[in-house]
């Protein structure tokens, strides 16, 4: 009993975390500093500061379904990604520059250039629109439903699955006179504010070719409830953690003909659209060293034991720290990195940490933050 309990649980570690595509590369999401958080207005002046080596562009994307492969035509599309976020909030910001040699985007529906972004924050994995519920019930798959069959119907499918731990947005580029994403499910609030935010700039009618900028962010929720936001999960995003996100370029060339042109996948599986499990790994990345101060100190706090005002002290200083000095605010210090510290009663304290080091020194105060009643 005990070795099957061992044997399933490595199962479950050895496939669920590492269920992505392309294994041999990580991309990588880059940190804006909260000085620099880019404005949603189509314009690209706040993305320059983000390294072109953070740019994904065609010669990542395959063609999956068009018979076009690797062979990439920059004069039928050229598209570059940029992927950034920000430390405490949980967005995801694109800046999507395209050219299209004929912007498709007249026709109603479906038929319109896109670009679909999936996304699983938590790295979920697995299927995640209603026809790939493992167990739904349709009659070509399965067959006439029996009453004794207790498959999940289609709408059971839907409501309970589709898009709800991981979302699939369908951005048309540009939309034209539609909604600026068709977010595939039934979270229709994914694409609203707050969760979401988009502009576009570009000068073409429907059918010329040119340039388009999207400038764009969305929330990815570990839990995207049917019910409305008030029960959904955000994905909290965390530094260096790795995340599950792909997307493709839906290319439609002529609004009068039926087919698309391309349909370009950086997961280069086609049906990373319905898939979590296809998607690629992208790694939310540090501040990178020209953003980070060189020497602050800085530090949090969590009280342990309200009732004995026992309250547990974080240093999270940065640059090289050679000593430390708290001053907790009631006549009570410590030289510990990460001193605990009971308080003798109760009231709201002003603490600072003081820290030490070659470069110097640096303090940091907060005032009445730590409260204790
Ligand atoms: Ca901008
Ligand atoms: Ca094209
Ligand atoms: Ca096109």
């Amino acid at each position: 009993m005990r070795r099957t309990l061992v044997v399933f649980i490595a199962v479950l570690f050895s496939s669920s975390p590492f269920a992505l595509e392309r294994k041999d590369v990580t991309f990588r999401i880059f940190q804006f500093p909260a000085n620099q958080i880019p404005r949603v207005d189509g314009k690209v002046d706040d993305w320059a500061l983000v390294p072109d080596s953070y740019a994904v562009g065609m010669d990542q994307l395959m063609d999956t379904e068009q018979g076009h492969g690797m062979n990439h035509d920059t004069k039928n599309l050229d598209v570059k990604v940029k992927v950034g976020w920000v430390k405490g909030l949980n967005r995801l910001y694109f800046l999507y520059e395209g050219f299209d040699n004929y912007w498709d985007f007249a026709a109603q529906g479906l038929h319109n250039d896109i670009f679909e972004v999936v996304v699983d924050g938590d790295l979920s994995g697995g299927p995640l629109i209603d026809i790939y519920h493992r167990d739904v019930w349709t009659p070509e798959a399965v067959g006439p439903r029996s009453e004794l069959d207790p498959r999940v119907t289609r709408p059971d499918a839907h409501f309970a699955f589709h898009g709800v731990h991981a979302q699939n947005y369908h951005i048309f580029t540009p939309p034209g006179d539609k909604d600026w994403t068709m977010a595939w499910g039934c979270a229709q609030y994914t694409k609203e504010l707050p969760y979401a935010n988009a502009a576009y700039d570009y000068s073409f009618k429907p059918g010329e070719s040119g340039k388009l900028v999207l400038e764009f962010w969305i929330t990815p929720f570990d839990y995207a409830s049917c019910d409305g936001p008030q029960h959904a999960v955000e994905s909290q995003l965390k530094e260096n953690a790795l995340i599950g996100l792909s997307w493709c370029l839906i290319d439609y060339d002529d609004v009068n003909a039926r087919g698309r042109v391309g349909f370009w996948n950086l997961s280069h599986k086609q049906t990373f659209f319905g898939n979590a499990d296809q998607l690629v790994g992208f790694q939310l990345m540090p501040l990178e060293a020209r953003f980070q101060k060189a020497f602050q100190a800085a530090w949090t706090f969590q009280v342990v034991d309200m009732s004995k005002r026992l309250v547990a002290f974080k240093d999270q200083s940065a640059g090289n720290v050679t000593a430390w000095k708290w001053d907790f605010g009631d006549g009570g210090s410590s030289t510990e990195q990460n001193p605990q510290h009971t308080f003798p009663r109760s009231g709201d304290f002003v603490v600072t940490l003081e820290v030490t080091g070659p470069q110097g020194t640096s303090r940091f105060q907060r005032v009445w933050d730590v409260s204790l009643r």
